[in-house]
C-alpha cells in the first residue's frame, strides 16, 4: 500500500511496515500462551489479554506502533457485547447533530459499526491521518493496550461502556453461536462459561478489561468517562446529556427545549435500529476478509436476560467471581430498575 504524502500529512501504513508487522506477528504467535476461543478456534494471550489470530490482532500491533493521537481524538472503548453498537450510534449522532437532520440521518441507512470504525481494523488499510477532526474511533482493547500516544495525551477523550458480566457472557455466547465457523467443533454453553469464568474470552479477561478503564478513569476523570449499560437503559436521556458535556458538545437550552436529546435517543433505540433495512440485511467488514451481518449486533437488548439462560449454579459462580474481582476496587456494575 503506497503512502500518499509525507509522514506528517499521512500515516497510511506502508507495505514494508505490513511486512515487518507480519513477521513480528508470526514470531509473537509462536511464543504466546493460547486457549480456546468462543468464536475463533484459538486465542492468544498478548500483554495479558486474549486476541484471535486474525488481522485485528495484527491491527493491534499496527495501532500500538504507528497510531499518533491528536488532542481532538475521541475513543469509544469496550469489551465485547457491552453496548458498543448502541453507544456508537449515540456518540455518532451526538457529535454530528449539527450536520444531519433526523429525517435523512446517515444512521437510517448505515449500520452503527460503519459510522465509527474500529481503529485496529481500520488502520490496516485507511489513512487515519487524513480523517478530519474530531476523529472518532472504537477499540476493544483494554486500557494498557491502547497506543501510548492515546494514554499519554491529556486532551483526547475516551468513553468506556461496560455491562453486567452475566449478560455479557450470555450475549457473547449467542453471538459466538452465530459467528463460530461451522467447521469448528461446537462449544457448549457450559464449556464457554467455564472459559469466561477463567478469564478466557475474546479481548478478555472481562473483569481485568473493565477494571483497567475503571482505574484509568479514577486517575483521569476529565479524560475517561465510564458508562454502564444498565444505567444507560434506565435513563438514556440523562446519559446522552452527560456524554455530550464530557465530549465538550453540551446541549444548549434551546436544543433541550426542542427535544434534540429525545430525538437522538429515539433514533438510536433498539426498536428503531432493528427496524431499519440496513440493520436487517446490511453487512459490515471490520477487516476485508470478514463480513458480518449487522443483525448479529442486535439480539434482545435487555437487562437481565442472563437469568433466562444461566443455571442457579452458574449465577452463583459468576457472582462470586465478580465479588472477588471487584473487592477493594470501589467499582460496581450497573443495576437496572427493572432487574
Ligand atoms: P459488539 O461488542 O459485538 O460490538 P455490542 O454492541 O457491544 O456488541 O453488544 C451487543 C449487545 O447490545 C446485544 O445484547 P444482547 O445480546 O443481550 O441482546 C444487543 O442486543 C445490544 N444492543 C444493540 N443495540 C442496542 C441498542 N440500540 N440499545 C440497547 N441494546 C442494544
Amino acid at each position: 500500500m503506497a503512502s500518499t504524502g509525507t509522514s506528517e500529512q499521512c500515516n497510511i501504513i506502508e507495505e514494508t511496515v505490513h511486512e515487518e508487522i507480519n513477521k513480528r506477528f508470526e514470531e509473537l504467535i509462536a511464543t504466546l500462551p493460547s486457549d480456546r476461543g468462543f468464536i475463533a478456534p484459538t486465542l492468544f494471550n498478548y500483554q495479558g489479554f486474549w486476541y484471535p489470530p486474525i488481522s485485528v490482532f495484527k491491527g493491534v500491533l499496527l495501532m500500538q506502533n504507528h497510531f499518533k493521537a491528536r488532542p481532538t481524538d475521541i475513543f469509544l472503548t469496550s469489551s465485547l457485547k457491552s453496548g458498543t453498537t448502541w453507544l456508537k450510534a449515540i456518540m455518532f449522532s451526538t457529535m454530528n447533530r449539527f450536520k444531519f437532520d433526523f429525517a435523512s440521518h446517515p444512521l437510517l441507512t448505515t449500520g452503527p459499526h460503519d459510522c465509527i470504525p474500529h481503529l485496529a481494523a481500520y488502520i490496516t488499510d485507511h489513512d487515519v491521518a487524513a480523517m478530519p477532526p474530531p476523529r472518532l474511533f472504537a477499540s476493544h482493547s483494554a486500557y494498557p493496550l491502547l497506543p501510548k500516544s492515546v494514554r499519554e495525551s491529556s486532551d483526547c477523550k475516551i468513553v468506556y461502556i461496560c455491562r453486567n458480566p452475566k449478560d455479557v457472557f450470555v450475549s457473547l455466547y449467542f453471538f459466538a453461536m452465530k459467528l463460530r465457523p461451522p467447521m469448528l467443533p461446537p462449544i457448549s454453553m457450559e464449556e464457554a462459561f467455564d472459559l469466561f469464568c477463567r478469564g478466557v474470552s475474546e479481548f478478555g479477561p472481562y473483569f481485568e478489561h473493565v477494571l483497567s478503564y475503571w482505574k484509568a478513569s479514577l486517575e483521569s476523570p476529565q479524560k475517561i468517562l465510564l458508562l454502564k449499560y444498565e444505567e444507560m437503559r434506565n435513563d438514556t436521556v440523562k446519559h446522552v446529556k452527560q456524554l455530550a458535556e464530557f465530549l465538550g458538545k453540551p446541549f444548549s437550552a434551546e436544543e433541550e427545549r426542542e427535544g434534540v436529546i429525545e430525538e437522538i435517543v429515539k433514533l438510536c433505540s433498539f426498536e428503531k435500529l432493528t427496524s431499519l433495512e440496513v440493520n436487517k440485511t446490511g453487512k459490515v467488514a471490520f477487516v476485508p476478509e470478514i463480513l458480518i451481518g449487522n443483525d448479529n449486533f442486535f439480539r434482545k437488548g435487555q437487562v437481565g436476560d442472563s437469568t433466562n439462560h444461566l443455571t442457579p449454579e452458574m449465577i452463583e459462580r459468576l457472582d462470586k467471581i465478580t465479588e472477588e474481582k471487584l473487592k477493594g476496587t470501589g467499582f460496581t456494575f450497573g443495576e437496572s430498575k427493572k432487574y
